[in-house]
C-alpha cells in the first residue's frame, strides 16, 4: 500500500518531469556486492578490536552476507578473498552451494598477495622472480576458485611498491607488474573478467606500482577488452574528483566497477556516504547519464568496521549507495543538457544540487514494500534482536 508520504513525493516529481515509474523500476534493478571480509574481525595498523558475533568462518560470512540481503534485498552476491575464505575442507563448490541455499551467489574472487612472509618486498612486482612465481601461481590458482565458485570477476589489488627512493628500479617495477597481469589475462576463466584496483599509497609508502586510475587504464589497454578499472573510493589523494575519473572510464569502457566506502583522509574504509554523500551521488549522477555505457558496472563494498559492528553498518552502506542512485535518478537530463548548451551555469548546477536535495526516503520505503523487505531496513535489523543472537551464538565455543 503506497504510504501518503509516497504519495505526496510522486506527485511532487510528476511536476517536475520525473518517470516515477522508471525510477521505481531502475531501483528494483540496482544491485551491491558485500564483501566477505566485512562481516570479520578486522582493525588498523593499531588493533583489531574484537566484535561480538563477527563471523570467523567463510560460512558465517555468508550467513551474515544472507542477513543483509534479507533486510536490503539488493545484495544477492558476495565477493571473497582467498586465502581468508578458504574452506575449511577445501570444497569450493560445495560453499557456492552453500551460498545459492541462502539465496547468494560467490562474486569477485580476491587473490590475496600481500599477508605472506615472501611479499615483503611485493608480489608480481617483487625483484625476486621466485616470490613474482609465487604470486602468479596462487593467482592462477583463484582462477581454478572462479570457475568452481562460477564468479565473474577475478578483482586485483596489490600492496606492491617501495619505501624508500633508490629502494628497486621504478621501470623494472612497471614492467614486472604488465607482465605478472599479463601471465594472468591470458589464463582468465572464459566469460569473467579481470578488475584492475588502483591506490594512491599504502602500505608502500614511497611508491605504489598501481597508484593511480591512469597507470590502472594503461595497463588495461595493454592486457585487453576483459581488462577493467576499479575505482575504490577510499583510494585518491585528498580533493581528488572521482566523479570525473568515473566518467573517462565510463567513457572508454574501461570502469570495471566500484568499492564502495568513503574517506576522511586516506583509505579508512568508512561506510560509503558516510562522510560525503554529495560525491556518492555526483558518481551516480555520472552512471545513470552514462545509461548503457554503465551496464556492466559492478558495484561492490570494500569496508571494514572497527568500532560500529559488522552487519549493521554495511546495511547503512547500502542504503547510502540506493538513496545517492535514487537521487541521481531524479536529475532532469533534458532540462540539464539544455542549460548546459547554454551555459547557464548556476541553473545547471542548481538541478543537479535541487536532485540531490530531494528527501527520496518515502519513495525508497515504497519501492522496498514492493521488494517485500522492510521499508527502513537499519531499523527493522537493529530491533529484530539478530546482533545478541549472534553474539550469544558465536562467544559460545569461541574459535
Ligand atoms: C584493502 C586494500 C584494497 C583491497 C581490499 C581488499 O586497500 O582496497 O581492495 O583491502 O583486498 O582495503
Ligand atoms: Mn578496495
Ligand atoms: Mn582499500
Amino acid at each position: 500500500m503506497a504510504g501518503a508520504a509516497y504519495r505526496i513525493l510522486a506527485e511532487q516529481l510528476a511536476t517536475r518531469g520525473v518517470d516515477v515509474a522508471a525510477v521505481r523500476a531502475a531501483l528494483n534493478k540496482q544491485r551491491i556486492e558485500t564483501p566477505s571480509w566485512g562481516y570479520a574481525d578486522s582493525g588498523t595498523r593499531f588493533r583489531v578490536f574484537r566484535w561480538p558475533g563477527a563471523a570467523r568462518t567463510v560460512r558465517e560470512k555468508l550467513d551474515d552476507a544472507a542477513v543483509v540481503h534479507r533486510f536490503t534485498g539488493i545484495t544477492p552476491s558476495v565477493a571473497i578473498h582467498i586465502p581468508w575464505d578458504r574452506p575449511e575442507d577445501g570444497d569450493y563448490a560445495a560453499l557456492r552451494r552453500y551460498a545459492k541455499a541462502r539465496g547468494l551467489t560467490i562474486g569477485a574472487v580476491n587473490p590475496n598477495v600481500f599477508q605472506e612472509e615472501e611479499y615483503r618486498l611485493g608480489s608480481l612486482g617483487n625483484p625476486s622472480r621466485a616470490v613474482r612465481a609465487q604470486a602468479l601461481t596462487h593467482i592462477l590458482a583463484c582462477c581454478d576458485i572462479m570457475r568452481e565458485v562460477r564468479s565473474p570477476a577475478l578483482s586485483l589489488w596489490f600492496a606492491d611498491g617501495t619505501n624508500y627512493a633508490g629502494q628497486d628500479d621504478l621501470r623494472s617495477r612497471k614492467r614486472r607488474m604488465r607482465e605478472g597481469l599479463q601471465a594472468v589475462y591470458c589464463r582468465l576463466p572464459a566469460g569473467s573478467r579481470m578488475l584492475v584496483e588502483y591506490k594512491f599509497f599504502e602500505p608502500s609508502f614511497y611508491s605504489t606500482d598501481i597508484p593511480d586510475w591512469g597507470t590502472a587504464y594503461a595497463l588495461c589497454l595493454a592486457l585487453g577488452p576483459r581488462a577493467h578499472v576499479l575505482v575504490d573510493l577510499g583510494h585518491h589523494a585528498p580533493g581528488t574528483n572521482i566523479e570525473q575519473i568515473v566518467a573517462f572510464l565510463l567513457d572508454e569502457g574501461r570502469l570495471g566497477g566500484f568499492h564502495l566506502n568513503n574517506r576522511k583522509y586516506a583509505d579508512d574504509d568508512l561506510m560509503a556516504g558516510s562522510v560525503n554523500p554529495f560525491e556518492l551521488f555526483l558518481i551516480y549522477h555520472e552512471l545513470v547519464a552514462a545509461g548503457a555505457a554503465a551496464r556492466h558496472v559492478a558495484y561492490m563494498i570494500d569496508q571494514s568496521h572497527n568500532i560500529e559492528g559488522k552487519i549493521a553498518p554495511m546495511i547503512l552502506s547500502v542504503l547510502n549507495c540506493q538513496e545517492a542512485y535514487a537521487k541521481a535518478l531524479l536529475v532532469p537530463r533534458r532540462k540539464l543538457a539544455a542549460a548546459q548548451a547554454d551555459g547557464d551555469v548556476l541553473r545547471a548546477h542548481a538541478l543537479l544540487a535541487d536532485a540531490f536535495r530531494t528527501d527520496v526516503r518515502p519513495l525508497l520505503a515504497q519501492v522496498r514494500e514492493e521488494m517485500g523487505v522492510p521499508a527502513d531496513p537499519l531499523d527493522a535489523y537493529l530491533r529484530s534482536g539478530h546482533e545478541k543472537r549472534l553474539a550469544a551464538e558465536r562467544s559460545r565455543g569461541r574459535k
